[in-house]
This record gives structure tokens, C-alpha cells and sequence, in this order.
């Protein structure tokens, strides 16, 4: 847009050091959200170097473990990955509601971008579905928003 400033993410620009938060809850849709992640970033340039793996054990976990790592002030993103299947438990709402709550006070009490790479569905299909195969890969998209805040933030 003419004489208009605009002020965006790009590509081109991602580097910087990634925490990729990984809930074991799940683990075989879980694992395949990390790869999807681990895919994104290094064939955006990141190097393998720069990022670096907690593993929690469930969704439930992932806000606490989030913020331990924004606070020490070492990433420029940290990437949370989870899934919470309906199927699988009585306190689904609990657990979800929680994890996506608590992930999003981690990023805005700490200004560091924390991606929501968290599956929230209501049965074991459409985890898988969204895990790599017809719906695409949750991991990768949450990686590609990581990457995006990381350029955007070095710019605002
Ligand atoms: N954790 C998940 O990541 N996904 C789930 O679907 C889930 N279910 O179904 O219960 C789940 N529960 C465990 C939870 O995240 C905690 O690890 C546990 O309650 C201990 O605090």
C-alpha cells in the first residue's frame, strides 16, 4: 500500500533460537507435530543448533515449562506442542482449556511469542488428520508462526 508503513514477518529473516516445549500425552500424533516443527524451521534456514527440545508430560504442562523458559530469556520463540483428544479422557475440557489459557499468559506476560502447536479434537482421526496427513501438519503451521513473530519482533 502507497505511502503506507507496514510492518510484517518475513521469511527470509527467521534466525534466531527456538524452544520447541513437546508433551509425551498422545506421543504418537505428538511426535509427528515435532517433526512437522523440526521440517519447517530447517528448511527455513534454521539451523539445527538453535533449537532446542523440553519434553513435559502432558499438555497440562507445557504452560509451566513455557514460562520457566521465557523468563530465563534464552529463545526468541518457543513453540508449544500438544494434543488433547476428547476420546481420551473425561476432563478434556479441563486439560485443553487450561494448556491453551496458560500458554497464552506466557506470551503475553513475557512479550516472547509462544506458538500454539496444541491439537484440540474430538477423536484420534482427526488428530492423525492434522498431524501430517490430509489436514496438514499443526507442528509445522505453529513453527511457521514462531518463525514469522521471530522476524516481525526484530522490526517493531
Ligand atoms: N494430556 C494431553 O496432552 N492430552 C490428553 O488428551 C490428555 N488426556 O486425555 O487426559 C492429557 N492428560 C494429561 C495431562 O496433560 C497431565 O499430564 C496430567 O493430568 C498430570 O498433570
Amino acid at each position: 500500500m502507497k505511502d503506507v508503513t507496514v510492518l510484517e514477518g518475513r521469511f527470509d529473516d527467521v534466525d534466531g533460537r527456538y524452544a520447541l516445549v513437546v508433551a509425551r500425552f498422545n506421543s504418537f500424533v505428538v511426535e509427528a507435530l515435532l517433526e512437522g516443527a523440526i521440517d519447517t524451521l530447517v528448511r527455513h534456514g534454521v539451523s539445527r543448533e538453535k533449537l532446542t527440545i523440553i519434553r513435559v508430560p502432558g499438555a497440562w504442562e507445557l504452560p509451566v515449562a513455557a514460562k520457566r523458559l521465557a523468563d530465563k530469556n534464552e529463545f526468541d520463540a518457543i513453540i508449544t506442542l500438544g494434543a488433547v483428544i476428547r476420546g481420551g479422557t473425561a476432563h478434556f475440557e479441563y486439560v485443553a482449556g487450561e494448556a491453551a489459557k496458560g500458554i497464552a499468559a506466557v506470551q503475553n506476560s513475557t512479550g516472547i511469542p509462544v506458538a500454539f502447536g496444541v491439537l484440540t479434537v474430538d477423536t484420534i482421526e482427526h488428530a492423525i488428520e492434522r498431524s501430517g496427513t490430509k489436514a496438514g501438519n499443526k507442528g509445522a503451521e505453529a513453527a511457521l508462526s514462531a518463525m514469522e513473530m521471530v522476524s516481525l519482533l526484530k522490526h517493531i
